[in-house]
């Protein structure tokens, strides 16, 4: 039977509405009884007398009464179907589930003597019945009742009571002053350390702040408390948001699905983003935990405060919240270095999705599985959408901030506690800055990434005439596109390495420009000094391509001298790119201005951005079915033509860094950034400089950059020095054993036949989504090695296996298939068996099923 879409113009509003629910979970890890008691009233927007229709997956259904009457559901695939009401009534049910079992991780389930929960997007149906919908509003209270061999047992909102149940068990009661969605209701019981703090607000309440972690790792959490402090008082200065519960709970957990989840007051992790500490832990680790922390603690104002109507709206909460982490992690550190960071997760990651078959507008009009749709396009790019209203709100308003935050403010004031569409924060936004979206709002429907081709048609003297055309390929779901509304943020610099002054058309003279592009061809004339450069889509700030003729020294001189530290990076990256297109014409220019930077680090950080040559993914974007082979030659050449040719200069910064007491963070990404180029141009000289880096450095960063340059001459004895270095230290840490898998199958030259053999290894567990993503999901990033018609099949097979136990990761993991169209025509037919492997396989979940079918099918 063809598996049909859910749309979003079916949408209908509910036609009951549950107002309140009392639970009492009684846990038992295979044997889980949950007692409910809904409240039920006819909702008067929804079509009366309907029958009570609550969704439910793998229940068993032990009794129902309503209004204390037994009654007989009757069963449907997708829960029960109970007679119609109109009035308010009551319903009992008594249903058990087995948290063992469920090794999906959606739901309740029951890992290594913890009971957790994943409700997002639709887990609660799997916990019991329920009208499991965000726009569906209710007041949970929740009494968790468990041995007291279990003495934590944690839910959402304010502790009511608690005591003895019976003899051997006791339970504690939760309430949730607010109504929310059933996807924010979260459960979980074990035996934890607990670190304790305190926040005091901005009106003077006292807010609790407690994380509970594994016995034995309390001390890793402090970064993590930290940094939910900070990200508390950012939001109440920046957001004017004051967190209104008692307490604040952050569990971290070896087993989860993703990186975290915003549950309202208890927060879940994946203690990959909680845990921190300099031994066991890496610099990007640290940024990392500050950054998810950040962002699942903002959902509790966008998100979870004023939730999504549906699941079309997705990117209200997601696009939004991550706009918010973006600009906070900016404020804690660099905001040049975190916007690079930002546009190259862009650029790599959305890019490649929105050109592939996978392409979606960040607000889908339709989905099979609802988990398939947590892409970067909704979140990366759905950031992106909101910087552009941000710049397009604040380019009116005399005070810079002002007119997106009177936008914001007006969104929280009119929809605090309400679930709601985009469209509500477009008229917000729109309101709060007095301006027109109309056409901006085409960003939420079209997919693809605009391309924005930009030439000088004439010049006299210091008089210009700039065309600029917009175009946006087909994507599924719109063959012809209408022009976007593409913010355009304009300077200039001189060959000397200056920021010039300008003017567009006869407006006032200025440095830098926000023009808005509104047509498929805009003329601009711009009166500007003749020989000035410009810096085109400052900051990138629209999520496009875009082109100009530059010549190398125009090239050169945004490399050195942009003002702009994004178009630094994209013009160096330009400049790298041709040189690994071209790998017999030695680049001597670029060679000698990156020997500069390196004689005269300023900015360390910023400079270990700049040296990072573009993935090979995003290389073979550029010159599609054009030979891997020959584009992984050249990517590698140009490491080792900077090592050799740069040699001097890099060791000698190296043994700089490497004898400082006190590196900072962005020395010691740059410390291991030389080292990747220097191991590659002599392994001999430098291969033992990475395995002394990884004996003697106390920092985990400085031991991981070791192993991140050794990758490099996976075929060289040296790196299976390193692995068992490694291996020996930190055999008993779950986190590092990650990073350990991971490293092995990124090697060019044999991590096909390690990620075989690992997957074999005692470590290895399906059951374990950060071991199956740090062997399977890392191995398929390697593009050496992954593209063969043998790794295809091997990965058909393996993600087949995790299908049968966890199909939400298996269709993340499925979507390494994108890169098809990119590919020449042999190694596309290898691919297209490997998916008719997957299409073909007996049994199949709707998740892999949709990543696959539409991968390959177009
Ligand atoms: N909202 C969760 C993601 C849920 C994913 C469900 N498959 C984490 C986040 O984005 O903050
Ligand atoms: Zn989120």
């Amino acid at each position: 039977m063809p598996i049909l879409p859910t749309r979003q113009i079916d949408w209908c509003p509910l036609d009951y509405l549950i107002p309140a629910a009392e639970w009492i979970v009684l846990l038992d890890p295979t044997n889980t009884q949950v007692r409910s008691k809904l409240t039920i009233t006819p909702n008067p927007d929804g079509v009366s007398n309907q029958p009570i229709r609550l969704n439910g997956v793998g229940l068993i259904l032990e009794s129902c009464k309503m209004d204390g009457r037994p009654v007989e559901p009757i069963i449907t695939p997708t829960g029960i179907e109970l007679p119609p009401t109109r009035k308010p009534i009551d319903i009992e049910l008594v249903t058990r589930c087995n948290p063992t079992a469920n090794t999906a991780l959606e739901g309740l389930y029951w890992v290594d003597g913890v009971y957790c929960t994943q409700n997002e997007p639709e887990g609660l149906r799997r916990i019991s019945y329920f009208i499991d919908r965000p726009d569906q509003l209710t007041r949970f209270t929740i009494t968790l009742v468990a041995p007291k061999s279990c003495p934590y047992l944690l839910a959402n909102g304010n502790q009511v009571a608690k005591g003895e149940w019976d003899d051997t068990s006791h339970f504690v009661t939760w309430e949730d002053p607010f109504p929310k969605p059933s996807y924010l209701v979260a459960m979980v019981a074990g035996h934890f350390d607990c670190i304790q703090d305190e926040f005091t607000t901005r009106s003077g309440r006292t807010v609790q702040l407690e994380i509970y972690t594994d016995l034995g790792t309390a001390n890793r959490c402090w970064h993590a408390m930290n940094s939910l402090k900070r990200a508390m008082k950012w939001d109440e200065t920046v957001y004017q948001r004051e967190y209104d519960l008692e307490r604040f709970m952050i569990v971290a957990t070896q087993t989860f699905n993703m990186g975290a989840m915003e549950n309202t007051g208890l927060n879940i992790f994946n203690a990959a983003y909680v845990h921190y500490d300099v031994d066991t832990a890496t610099d990007t680790d640290y940024l990392n935990v500050e950054r998810v922390i950040a962002h699942e603690y903002f959902h509790h104002w966008t998100g979870n405060r004023v939730t999504c109507r549906d699941w079309f709206q997705l990117t209200l909460k997601e696009g939004l919240t991550v706009y918010r982490d973006q600009s906070f992690s900016g404020d804690m550190n660099s905001n040049a270095v975190q916007r690079i960071a930002d546009v190259v997760q862009l650029v790599e990651r959305q890019f490649e999705e929105d050109a592939g078959p996978m392409a979606h507008p960040i607000q889908p009009a339709s989905y099979i599985e609802i988990n398939n749709f947590y892409t970067a396009t909704v979140y990366e790019k759905g950031a992106e959408i909101i910087r552009m209203m941000a710049l397009l709100a604040d380019a009116n308003t005399p005070k810079i901030g002002a007119g997106f935050m009177n936008g914001v403010q007006i969104y929280f004031n009119r929809h605090t506690g309400q679930a709601v569409t985009t469209e509500s924060w477009i008229r917000a936004i729109e309101d709060g800055a007095g301006i027109d979206l109309s056409q901006f709002r085409r960003w939420y429907h079209q997919a693809g990434t605009p391309h924005l081709s930009i030439q000088r048609l004439h010049s006299d003297a210091d008089q210009h005439t700039y065309q600029l055309i917009q175009t946006c390929r087909d994507t599924p779901e719109t063959v012809s596109k209408q022009p976007f509304v593409i913010p355009v943020l304009l300077g200039f610099v001189s060959h000397q390495g200056h920021a010039l002054p300008f003017r567009v058309g006869d407006g006032p003279e200025c440095m830098e420009q926000l023009i808005s592009i509104q047509d498929e061809q805009t003329i601009l004339s711009i009166t500007v000094e003749p020989e000035a450069v410009p810096s085109w889509c400052r900051t990138l700030s629209a999520p496009i391509t875009w082109s100009y003729p530059y010549t190398q020294a125009d090239y050169h001189c945004l490399m050195k001298s942009d003002s702009d530290p994004v178009n630094r990076y994209m013009a160096t990256t330009h400049l790298v790119t041709q040189a690994i297109n071209n790998p017999h014409i030695q680049p001597t220019d670029l060679l000698n201005t990156i020997d500069y930077w390196v004689t005269n680090p300023h900015d360390p950080a910023l400079l270990a951005q700049l040296l990072t040559p573009p993935s090979l993914s995003r290389l073979m974007r550029d010159r599609l079915q054009f030979p891997l082979e020959a584009v992984a030659a050249g990517r590698r050449q140009w490491l080792q033509t900077v090592g050799e040719g740069l040699r001097a200069s890099f060791s000698d910064l190296y043994q700089r860094l490497r004898q400082k007491e006190g590196m900072t963070l962005g020395e010691r990404q740059l410390l291991n950034r030389l080292l990747v180029f220097l191991v590659v141009a002599d392994p001999e000289q430098y291969a033992p400089w990475a395995i002394s880096q990884l004996l003697d450095s106390k920092r985990m960063s400085l031991q991981m950059g070791a192993m991140g340059a050794l990758v490099h001459v996976d075929h060289l004895p040296c790196f299976d020095e390193g692995i068992s270095i490694f291996y020996d230290r930190w055999q008993h840490e779950p986190l590092l054993m990650n990073k350990w898998f991971s490293i092995q199958v990124a090697g060019e030259s044999s991590g096909f036949s390690r990620a075989q053999k690992l997957i074999q290894h005692p470590q290895f567990d399906w059951l374990n989504p950060n071991r199956s993503r740090s062997v399977v999901g890392s191995f398929s990033q390697n593009w050496v090695q992954f593209h063969t018609s043998d790794a295809y099949q091997w990965m058909a097979t393996q993600l087949l296996e995790l299908d049968s136990k966890n199909p939400l990761l298996a269709a993340r993991l499925g979507t390494c298939f994108q890169a098809y169209p990119l590919l020449n025509h042999e190694r596309q037919e290898g691919m297209a068996g490997a998916m008719t492997t997957i299409l073909s396989a007996q049994s199949l979940s709707n998740n892999l099923y949709e990543v696959v079918s539409k991968i390959k099918n177009g």
